[in-house]
C-alpha cells in the first residue's frame, strides 16, 4: 500500500497532465451542464489530503462540500462499508427490513434538536430530504405555502430549485417552478445592520403580509446558509421565528444539510441557541462520503403520514447506514465538535487580523469550521465576484482547494475536514492569506 500522504506537495502545474488527459475525456464524454470546479482528478485521500493522478497531494479545505467532514479514508468507515458490502447491498426497506435503517434512524432522533420524541425517513440527498420534509408539513398541517428567505440553498429538483433563491446557475432557464413557494428576507447582519429581533420582525411580517399564518404549512431555513455565502443570523433571528411559528401553528423546518455533523462546532448550527423544530433534513456529513440523507421530525408529525407514503427505492441502502453509523460514533469518540470549535478559532483569528490591512475583505464570518470571507470592492460594499475567484484559483494553483459561495459568488468558503492537523491547518491559512493579499493589495 502507498504511504499515508500528510503534507501538501505539488510536483506538476496544476491540473497536470494525466489529469488533463482525462479532462479532455471528461469534457467529450460528460454534459456540459456539470460545474467544472477544479479538474485535478483523484485518486485517494487521507485525512485532510487528497492525491490526484499526477501524484500532487492537495490540502482539500473543501471536504466535497462538507460531506467529508471526518477526513477521507476513515478506516473505521471503510471497513464497516467493506463489511456490510460483503454481507448485503440491497433489499429495499419499504419490502424487507435491515437493522442498519433502524439504528441509523435511533442516532438521528437523539442527536436531531427536534421539539419532544422524534422519528426518522431515510434517503438519497439533500434535495430528496428536503422535498420529502415539505410534502410531510404539506400533509399534516392541511395547508400548501412554504417559507424560504433570501439567499437560500434547498436543492435542484423542481421544488427545490423553487425553494432556492439563486437563479444562475441553478434555476436560469429550468422554470416553471413548484407554485405556492414564498420568500422573506433573511438576517444578514453584515447587509443590514439588523439585530435578530428586528430582523425576525422584518422577516414576520413578510410573512403575515404576504402570505397569512393560516395558509402557511412550513417555514424552511438554513440556520447557517450554505451556498447563500454562509450568513450566520443575528442572535435572537431563528429563536424569534421558531416562536412565531409555534404560535401560529406553523411547522420550522431547519435544513441541516451543510450545517450539521459537528461542522459548526455543535451536532447542530441550532444547537447554539437551543432551538428546537419540527423537522430537520440532513445529509452530507451524515455517512462520511456515502449518499445519505434523512428527515428526522416530532414523532407525532411523522407518524400522521398515510403507510407508503414516504420512501423510495434505495433510501436509507444498507452500505450507506453502516458508513453513517461507523462515521457517527468517529465524530462522538473523537468530539468533532469540540474540534471543529478550535479550527474555527484559529481560521477566524488569522483571517480577522489579515483583514485589518485588506479593507477589501469586508467581512469574514461563520461559525466553527464554517468560515467565510465576503470580499467587496469598497466602503459601499460591492461585491467582487472576481477577486473571490482569483483567490480561489491561487489557492488551487498552490494545491490547496478552497470553494466559493454567495449569491453574488463573492464569498470564500472554507469548510476543511475537522481532523485536518494544525499543521495543515497553518499551511492552508499561509496559502490563503498570500493569495488575499496578492489579490487584494
Ligand atoms: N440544502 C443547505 O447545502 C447541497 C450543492 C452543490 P444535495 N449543497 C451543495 C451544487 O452545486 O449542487 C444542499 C445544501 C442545503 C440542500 C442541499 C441539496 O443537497 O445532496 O446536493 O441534493
Amino acid at each position: 500500500m502507498a504511504e499515508l500522504p500528510t503534507t501538501r506537495a505539488v510536483v506538476t502545474d496544476l491540473p497536470g497532465p494525466r489529469s488533463t488527459e482525462l479532462l479532455a475525456r471528461r469534457n467529450s464524454a460528460v454534459s456540459g451542464g456539470v460545474g467544472k470546479g477544479f479538474p485535478v482528478f483523484i485518486e485517494r485521500g487521507h485525512g485532510a489530503i487528497l492525491v490526484d493522478i499526477d501524484g500532487n497531494q492537495l490540502l482539500d479545505l473543501g471536504s466535497g462540500i462538507a460531506v467529508t467532514s471526518i477526513g477521507h479514508g476513515v478506516k473505521e468507515v471503510t471497513d464497516a462499508i467493506s463489511a456490510q458490502a460483503a454481507n448485503l447491498l440491497h433489499t429495499c426497506f419499504m419490502v424487507t427490513p435491515y437493522e442498519g435503517y433502524v439504528a441509523v434512524a435511533e442516532a438521528l432522533n437523539e442527536l436531531c434538536p427536534v421539539a419532544g420524541p422524534a422519528k426518522t425517513v431515510l434517503l438519497n440527498s439533500g434535495a430528496e430530504a428536503v422535498e420529502n420534509a415539505v410534502k410531510i408539513a404539506r400533509s399534516v398541517t392541511g395547508r400548501q405555502a412554504i417559507a424560504v428567505f433570501d439567499h437560500a440553498y434547498h436543492g435542484r429538483t423542481n421544488l427545490t430549485m423553487a425553494l432556492t433563491a439563486k437563479s444562475m446557475p441553478y434555476k436560469h432557464r429550468f422554470g416553471p417552478f413548484a407554485p405556492e413557494v414564498y420568500r422573506a428576507p433573511m438576517s444578514y447582519p453584515y447587509r443590514d445592520g439588523l439585530s435578530g429581533e428586528e430582523a425576525a420582525k422584518r422577516a414576520i411580517s413578510v410573512l403575515e403580509s404576504q402570505i397569512g399564518a393560516s395558509n402557511l404549512a412550513a417555514v424552511l431555513i438554513e440556520p447557517v446558509q450554505g451556498e447563500g455565502g454562509f450568513i450566520v443570523p443575528a442572535k435572537g433571528f431563528l429563536p424569534a421565528i421558531a416562536t412565531w411559528c409555534t404560535q401560529n401553528s406553523v411547522l420550522f423546518i431547519a435544513d441541516e444539510i451543510q450545517s450539521g455533523f459537528c461542522r459548526t462546532g455543535n451536532w447542530f448550527a441550532l444547537d447554539d441557541e437551543g432551538v428546537k423544530v419540527d423537522l430537520v433534513t440532513t445529509a452530507k456529513g451524515i455517512a462520511g462520503g456515502m449518499p445519505l440523507a434523512a428527515v428526522t421530525g416530532r414523532a407525532e408529525i411523522m407518524d400522521a403520514i398515510h403507510e407508503g407514503g414516504l420512501g423510495g427505492t434505495y433510501g436509507g441502502n444498507p452500505v450507506a447506514c453502516a458508513a453513517a453509523l461507523a462515521a457517527i460514533s468517529v465524530m462522538r469518540r473523537d468530539d468533532l465538535a469540540g474540534r471543529a470549535r478550535t479550527i474555527g478559532k484559529a481560521m477566524t483569528s488569522i483571517l480577522r487580523t489579515l483583514s485589518e490591512d485588506l479593507p477589501r475583505i469586508g467581512e469574514v464570518r461563520g461559525r466553527g469550521a464554517m468560515v467565510a470571507i465576503e470580499l467587496v470592492t469598497g466602503q459601499d460594499k460591492t461585491p467582487d465576484a472576481p477577486a473571490a475567484k482569483a483567490v480561489a484559483n491561487l489557492c488551487n494553483q498552490a494545491g490547496v482547494i478552497v470553494l466559493t459561495c454567495g449569491t453574488y459568488g463573492n464569498v470564500i468558503r472554507l469548510l476543511p475536514p475537522l481532523v485536518i492537523t494544525d499543521e495543515q491547518l497553518h499551511d492552508g491559512l499561509t496559502v490563503l492569506a498570500g493569495a488575499l493579499r496578492e489579490v487584494l493589495a
